[in-house]
């Protein structure tokens, strides 16, 4: 009887778990819209249908083979307790079934943490590459992000692979001589990278290097969380949201390792900042942007820029 409950919430464990996996890899194909250029065309909603069925067919499969061969995969005591740590974490009600609700409102929050770390690690690893010449501005009004070349990207991808600058400076432009995996990692890169090139094809802005590394972070994906976002803090229903219902850590997912109280701080910082018309209120556009463009890393960039010039901080 033990056995029989432990195999029924293993399996509910790998259902959540499975789901999570298969929206994020979903994400991970083309998912680039065919207007992109319109930010408040709804037409990707067409494209997140079909990838909602695909992830359902696929969590059938996988639930059809874990009753079929329970014992196989990911038993390991290791893997079990993460399961299970995790399913206590997306069931909110705690009452040990993991709703539809519950999983739509965990993937969401998982999205956003994940899109969130992109966002931070995209401008470190971008300043990182912009060095050969480093394109960043500083300016009267603010700061541009510079470009990166695909001569500065293929430089970093070879001394990432431990390649030293002499052959990166020499190496045949053929790829002559490099093993074959690394040859094929590299031409995956120049396709990714003429998918996300959309202003020169020679070159990417910060924007356009997020999309060519996280190909997930696609205007699809970000204006699902818009959606989202509104459908489950806009308490008055106006479709715009005020810094109350923005910050508030009773309707919010507030992420593991903070106070209630940090996170109203934090969230109303963000809330000055994203409210670009300074109504009060935060409407779709401006969620958007919030979401979508990486408004503190850059801010963070002309730090890191003017700081390394001379010990000020210009923006
Ligand atoms: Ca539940
Ligand atoms: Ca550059
Ligand atoms: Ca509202
Ligand atoms: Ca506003």
């Amino acid at each position: 009887m033990r056995l029989h409950l432990r195999l029924r919430l293993w399996v509910a464990l790998a259902l959540g778990y499975v789901l999570l996996m298969a929206f994020v890899h979903l994400f991970h194909i083309p998912l680039r819209s065919r207007t992109f250029h319109s930010h408040y065309d709804m037409s990707d909603e067409g494209v997140l249908e079909k990838a909602h069925s695909a992830v359902k067919e696929m969590v059938e499969k996988y639930a059809k083979a874990a009753l079929k061969h329970p014992g196989s995969g990911a038993e390991t005591a290791e893997q079990i307790t993460l399961l299970t740590k995790t399913f206590k974490k997306a069931d909110s009600n705690a009452n040990e079934v993991l709703e539809l609700s519950e999983l739509s409102s965990w993937i969401a929050k998982k999205t956003k943490e994940h899109l969130t770390l992109a966002l931070r690690d995209n401008i470190f690893t971008f300043t990182a590459i912009d060095l050969d010449p480093r394109n960043v501005k500083l300016g009267n009004v603010g700061c541009s992000s510079g470009v990166v070349s695909w001569e500065e990207f293929h430089a970093y991808f070879l001394k990432q692979h431990g390649y030293d600058d002499e052959f990166i400076k020499n190496h045949e432009h053929n790829h002559k001589g490099l093993p074959r995996e690394i040859k094929e990692a590299i031409m995956r890169d120049k396709a990714a990278w003429s998918e996300a090139a959309r202003s020169d094809p020679d070159q990417l802005t910060l924007d356009e290097f997020l999309a060519f590394r996280h190909p997930e972070s696609s205007h699809a994906t970000i204006l699902n969380i818009v959606e989202e976002t509104i459908a489950k803090l806009d308490i008055d229903g106006d479709g715009q949201l005020t810094s109350e219902e923005f910050a508030d850590p009773e309707i919010n997912d507030v992420p593991d390792g903070i106070t209630p109280e940090r996170y109203k701080e934090e969230r109303l910082k963000d809330f000055k900042i994203a409210d670009e018309d300074k109504n009060g209120l935060l409407d779709r556009k401006e969620l958007l942007s919030l979401v979508g463009k990486p408004y503190k890393v850059v801010d963070e960039s002309c730090h890191i820029e003017h700081t390394s010039n001379n010990g000020t901080k210009a923006c």
